[in-house]
């Protein structure tokens, strides 16, 4: 048996290549000691694991979802329509149209199934991550504790002065 924390985040993306932008969301969840898992379900090319990953999302547990693609990015999307826990997209940069296709495929969901739309890339994971924490916090201080002194070393990390 493992002695690790049972995960409430469920990190997940469409291929091997989006790691490279959501490990950026899975480092800062580490860093405000939010238990998260990361796996890889793409709507496209394993939609049996998608359905099954949603499906049983609550009952595992998990209690926020981030989904990060790239392209014609359904995952977000189609994750939210299997589970009605709060689901957050990352829009992946993509090659040809640099992400672009990514946002718009994501943010644009027809009332009814929310999808909670980040920035393109690296900013997007961070900040879907913050969200989550934040959804979390509002049922646990250890957790709202570390988000807020997050924030309060960021804004000590700010020089008045720009450095010439
Ligand atoms: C999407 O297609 C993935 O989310 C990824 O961003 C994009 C390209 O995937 P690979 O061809 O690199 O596997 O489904």
């Amino acid at each position: 048996m493992s002695n690790s924390p049972a995960p409430v985040v469920g990190v997940i993306m469409g291929s091997q290549s989006d790691w490279e932008t959501m490990r950026h969301g899975c480092e800062t969840l580490e860093k405000l000691g939010v238990p998260y898992e990361a796996r890889i379900v793409s709507a496209h090319r394993t939609p049996d694991r998608l359905a099954q990953y949603a499906k049983t999302a609550k009952e595992r547990g998990l209690r926020t979802i981030i989904a990060g693609a790239g392209g014609a990015a359904h995952l977000p999307g189609m994750c939210a329509a299997w589970t009605a826990l709060p689901v957050f997209g990352v829009p992946v940069e993509s090659r040809t149209l640099k992400g672009q296709d990514s946002l718009l495929s994501i943010v644009q969901m027809p009332a009814g199934v929310p999808v909670g739309t980040l920035a393109i890339g690296r900013s997007g994971a961070i900040n879907a991550a913050l969200m989550a924490a934040s959804v979390l916090a509002l049922s646990d201080n250890a957790i709202a504790e570390r988000l807020d002194s997050f924030r309060a070393q960021q804004t000590h990390s700010v020089a008045e002065k720009p450095v010439s």
